[in-house]
Formats: structure tokens, sequence, C-alpha cells
């Protein structure tokens, strides 16, 4: 059946958190094999999430105070106060294994620097990581179409992020995780649901390039190395973001399925898995998560909290 609304919020948060917290431990590791995914879904004790889930909490709980009578549109992320959310996260937690333009970004903004002038301490065009994308699943909740969405999205990612590539990247991510929230899970998953809005949303032709890529590859049995090969599997937003659309698109309904893809395909794989574990989550549900992983979640509290505030 096609879960409701509450599930697939549940569905998003949980398969981003489960996605982040399987792939952390094979991030940069050749040769990882599904039988090492089974055996890390299955231990026993907490999972720890890194800096894509801290994040994440911390933008679903920003969106979450802003609903109501100002939900509408720009009112829906105040950037002045967000970049100040995201940095005291950072502060609390500086062992989640931030990037390392991110983490001048946010010391700065802790000290009193002004974000627009933080974030380019470092990278002086900004930066280009997928730190915007990994964490702006939450938006695709709070927005009601597409353009609101992509709206929001950008604003989200800007007070991070200034480079275009990883502003187009949050704004794919959030607009992807938009359209799977909104497709009926019992029918078959199709590409070119997603291609059409993707390209109107994210003008540039590097990225339409890797949409068309994603749409070919979707209808082949690509093996994850070879789709990394294609597609990139590295911290910048446009390296992540395609193979993250990819894993989910080539397992419809099977989000276990979408993540231990995401994590074999090697490279930066809590953020690839984190992305497509949103995606597959958003899709199918809450309930088609494994239970028992899911349980073992360190920020199972929260991500339940945020999902029924933001649902
Ligand atoms: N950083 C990691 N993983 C590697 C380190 C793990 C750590 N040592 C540990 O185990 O504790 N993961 C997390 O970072 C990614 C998100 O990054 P974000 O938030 O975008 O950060 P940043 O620093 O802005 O960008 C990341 C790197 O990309 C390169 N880069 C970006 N823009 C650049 C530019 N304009 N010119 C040159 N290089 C640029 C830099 O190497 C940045 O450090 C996620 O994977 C998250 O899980
Ligand atoms: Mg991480
Ligand atoms: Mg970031
Ligand atoms: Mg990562």
């Amino acid at each position: 059946t096609d879960p409701t609304r509450v599930d697939r919020a549940r569905g998003l948060l949980f398969g981003l958190a489960l996605g982040d917290c399987l792939g952390a431990s094979f991030e940069g590791k050749d040769g990882v094999t599904e039988a090492d995914i089974v055996r890390a879904e299955h231990a026993t004790g907490p999972l720890s999430h890194t800096d894509d889930t801290a994040l994440t909490l911390v933008l679903a709980r920003h969106l979450a105070h802003r609903r109501g009578a100002s939900n509408r549109g720009r009112d829906g992320v105040d950037t002045d106060v967000l970049a100040r959310e995201l940095a005291e996260a950072w502060e609390a937690e500086p062992w989640r294994g931030y990037g390392g333009g991110v983490t001048t970004s946010f010391r700065l903004i802790t000290e009193g620097t002004p974000w627009r002038e933080a974030i380019r301490a470092v990278f002086p065009d900004g930066s280009y990581g997928n730190g915007g994308a990994m964490r702006v699943a939450p938006v695709a909740l709070a927005g009601g179409d597409v353009r609101e969405v992509a709206e929001l999205a950008r604003r989200s990612a800007e007070v991070t992020h200034a480079h275009a590539d990883a502003l187009h990247g949050a704004v794919c991510q959030a607009v992807a995780t938009h359209l799977a929230l909104g497709l009926d899970a019992t029918e078959p998953v199709r590409v070119a649901r997603f291609v059409p809005p993707l390209r109107e949303c994210v003008r540039s032709a590097l990225w339409h390039d890797k949409f068309a890529l994603v749409a070919e590859l979707a209808d082949s049995d690509v093996d994850p190395g070879q789709a990394a090969a294609a597609l990139g599997n590295d911290v910048s937003a446009p390296g992540s973001v395609p193979l993250a659309l990819l894993s989910f698109l080539r397992h419809p309904g099977r989000p276990v399925a979408a993540i231990r893809f995401a994590i074999r395909a090697g490279g930066d794989t809590d953020t690839v898995a984190a992305m497509a574990g949103a995606l597959a989550g958003a899709h199918s549900g809450y309930a088609a998560l494994p239970a028992h992983a899911v349980s073992r979640l360190e920020a199972s509290r929260h991500l339940h909290l945020y999902a029924e505030h933001l649902a």
C-alpha cells in the first residue's frame, strides 16, 4: 500500500540517518562487499552519525519552528539564524567528520564574522562541497511545490556554500526528494518524472549532462563501481548528488538496496548513502526500512520528532 505522509517523512529522515551511519565506516575504502555492509546492518550497539545527520537535524528543527502562519516561501529559511544554528552544532560536536573548509567558516561564524564573509575565507569562489546537499532533504517536506522547494534549498545551502555547483546540488537533491515524496509507491518509478523538473530547476550544462547520464544508467545494469566511474563519488556536489539519485532510481521500493549500492560505489559513502537513503525513504516510507538497524540510530528520538512536525 501507498505510505502515509508521516510514514514518508519518517522514511526520509531515518533513511538519511541510516545511510549516513552505515556509510560512515566505509568512507574512502576500496573493495567493500555486500557481505561487509550486511554485517554492519546486523551488528549490535548504537549506530552513530556524522555531520550529514547532525546538520540535517539542525535544518529540520529550523524548518519545524517556522511552520504555521509564515510557512510560505522565503519565510521558511531565515539565513542569518540558520547560519548561526549550523555553526553552533559544529561547535558543540566538532568531531562529527566535518569538511576542512566548512570547519573554518563555522569557527569564524561562532566568533562573530558575518556568514557571507566567513564562507569565502578558505575558498574565495565558495565551496563546491556536498555539505549543502547532504543536509537539504527536510526542505522537501517544507516546500509546497517544486519551485518553492528549489528556493528553500538554495537559501538553506547558501549560508555555507557560495559556489553555484554546491547550490545546484542542494536544489537537485531537494527537488528529487520532493518528487519522490509525491510518487505513488505502488507504481513503477519512471526516470522521466525526475529529469524534466530537475533540468528546469538546475540550469547548468554540467548538471544537464549528469542528468542525461543518470537517465541512461538507470535503465542499465551498471555495477556500483561503474556508476562511480561514470558519475563521480567524491565530496563535491556534482561528484556525489547524481550518484545518489542513480542509487535510488536503480532500486525503486528497496531502500536498503539503494543504500548498499551507494556504499559499494565507494568514495564519500556516508554522504552518497545518506542522500540515496533520504530519496528512497521518502518514496517507500519508514516501514520499508530495516527495523533492527533503525532501532540502533543514535538520533532516533529527534528524527521521530521532526518527522512528525514536518509531515
Ligand atoms: N569531510 C568529510 N569526510 C572526509 C574527512 C573525514 C574526517 N577526517 C573524519 O573522519 O573525521 N565528510 C563530510 O564533508 C563532506 C561535506 O563537506 P562540506 O560541508 O561541503 O565541506 P567543505 O569543506 O566546504 O567542502 C569539502 C571539501 O571539498 C573540497 N572543496 C570544496 N570547494 C572547493 C573549492 N572551491 N576549491 C577546492 N576544493 C574545494 C575541499 O577539499 C573541501 O574540504 C561530506 O562528505 C561530509 O560527510
Ligand atoms: Mg559525514
Ligand atoms: Mg556544510
Ligand atoms: Mg561524507
